[in-house]
């Protein structure tokens, strides 16, 4: 304990997002994080720490609060605040450094409104989910849309009003949304948004145990009719060689020889990649989209533009889309490489070093799922209603949903509606109900209702939490059941 480093408080200002080295306080113990900074999920919004105390910004961004977090900054651990700066209650006298402690602006202040049926799974950033038995939809009403926020929601006059487009030798064009609507045809298709997390509790309750991340149930998932341009169209008008006579394409020195397109959110500092083949390919239906259900994207979901990915987990549809640009790597970006990867059932996440997360693959195109959203039960001679949604990505279409009522020994299959969906594959969920007469429901016995769905791949779900599980709860998709 003698050979802890005390450090005299006037030191600590020295040390601001502009010095070679950084620091940050909290309590009264100080961090050296320089080699953090570039890692920070919540990218450069914690330079504003540096040079003075942490705690303020970790009041506000909650979610800073936990075990996992605190191990990280301890590693950047150098020393104590002299006692000599330390006032009678044993804190920090920042007071004493006058004009250093600048008021935290708080970015979640002007968050919109939101609809109080929502199931929040925390307040800032918002994460709420539509509770399952108003998800019968085919198109999710706008209020009822589930939001999967990282961080803050920008302003209006924060979020970009324009669209640059940064090729691969560096070259840009910029488009305003204006110059999107008169410039391209305008394409409608509907798309299914899953969160990646989606049904994270469910996996949680496997053998292997707990996952880490927000404990979704069902409803990270929601459906909309999106209106935008193709992102094809907008890269061949920016110069990008997508059909007839290109050029040979860049040569990267990446192992992979294909290039990505990264999507940057300036304001919420977000950003993440998709191959660019997905992006060029006039199939996969690629969108900057401004408007969702009819009317203009709204402030939670990402307007004035965000991309849209479709068949691809919702985590590559950048919201407050600022920036596209052609790349030989994927996005260097927390989210991208750090989040959405999924390990093996035997891999704990104290296990996984650095190497493991850029070996391992980004999640893209999402695996079948399917889930009970709402049981009706009979009354008097009536039949139970069992009702859900099906859907895979890559734009495969679900060809046939199994229902069981007896834990999964006998099944039927069930109704599949037929909602139309606009775009050229396939990319939105499938609605499916089951009605059961009351007599094959044995009486005083407990109905468990199962769920599993096909798509036209003939690929399945799996049975069993225990053998997809992965540390981070992602793409949980084995069979649904509920006991009733
Ligand atoms: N885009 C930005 N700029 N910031 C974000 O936090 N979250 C992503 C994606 N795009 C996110 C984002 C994730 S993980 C999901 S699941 C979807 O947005 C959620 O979209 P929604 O909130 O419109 O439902
Ligand atoms: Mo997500």
């Amino acid at each position: 304990e003698n050979d802890v480093r005390k450090i005299r408080l006037v030191e600590v200002p020295e040390h601001d997002r502009n010095a070679p080295s950084k620091w940050v306080v909290r309590g009264t113990s100080v961090y050296d994080i320089t080699d953090f900074v570039e890692q920070h999920p919540g990218g450069e919004v914690i330079l504003r720490a540096c040079g003075g105390t942490i705690d303020p910004y970790w009041k506000i961004f909650s979610i800073h609060q936990k075990p996992e977090v605190y191990d990280i900054l301890n590693q950047f651990y150098i020393g104590d605040i002299d006692e000599r700066d330390l006032n009678e209650s044993g804190h920090v006298d920042w007071n004493a450094l006058g004009s250093k402690v600048d008021a935290v602006d708080d970015p979640f202040k002007y968050e919109p409104e939101r609809d109080p049926s929502l199931i929040f799974r925390t307040e800032k950033p918002c994460n709420a989910e539509t509770p399952g038995d108003l998800l019968t939809d085919f198109l999710t009403p706008l209020k009822l849309f589930f939001v999967r926020n990282h961080l803050w929601v920008p302003q209006t006059h924060e979020s970009p009003k324009s669209i640059t487009i940064e090729l691969s030798d560096g070259e840009e064009k910029t488009y305003t949304l204006e110059d999107l609507k008169v410039k391209f045809k305008e394409h409608t298709i509907t798309v299914t948004l899953q969160c990646s997390g989606n049904r994270r509790s469910h996996m949680s309750k496997a053998v292997p145990g707990p996952t880490s991340g927000l404990q979704w149930d069902v409803g990270a998932i929601g459906t909309a009719d999106f209106s935008g341009v193709r992102l094809r169209d907008v890269l061949k008008d920016a110069g990008y060689c997508v059909d007839g006579d290109c050029p040979a394409p860049k040569q990267c020195d990446s192992q992979e020889a294909d290039q990505h397109v990264h999507f940057t959110s300036p304001a919420d500092t977000y950003a993440v990649s998709i191959p660019l083949q997905t992006a060029i390919n006039p199939q996969a239906d690629v969108l900057l989209a401004w408007d969702m259900n009819g009317e203009p994207i709204n402030r939670d979901h990402g307007g004035p533009l965000r991309a849209i990915v479709p068949g691809v987990t919702a985590a590559r549809s950048v919201k407050w889309l600022g920036k596209v640009n052609i790349s030989c790597d994927e996005s260097q970006s927390q989210w991208q490489k750090r989040d959405y990867k999924c390990f093996g059932p035997n891999i704990k996440q104290s296990q996984v070093r650095g190497e493991d997360w850029d070996e391992a693959e980004s999640i893209q195109e999402t695996p079948v799922q399917s889930a009970i959203t709402k049981i009706v039960k009979a009354e008097g001679n009536s039949q139970t209603s069992v009702n859900g949604f099906a859907f895979s990505g890559g734009g495969r279409r679900i060809v046939r949903v199994d229902v069981s009522a007896d834990g999964g020994k006998t099944w039927k299959q069930a109704d599949l509606h037929n909602d139309k969906a606009k775009g050229t594959r396939r990319w939105a969920w499938t609605l499916w109900t089951i009605d059961w007469p009351i007599e094959e429901l044995k009486p005083g016995q407990k109905a468990e209702f199962v769920v599993k769905a096909v798509d036209d791949a003939y690929n399945t779900q799996p049975q069993s939490f225990d053998d997809t599980w992965n540390f981070r709860g992602l793409c949980a998709n084995a069979w649904m059941r509920v006991a009733i």
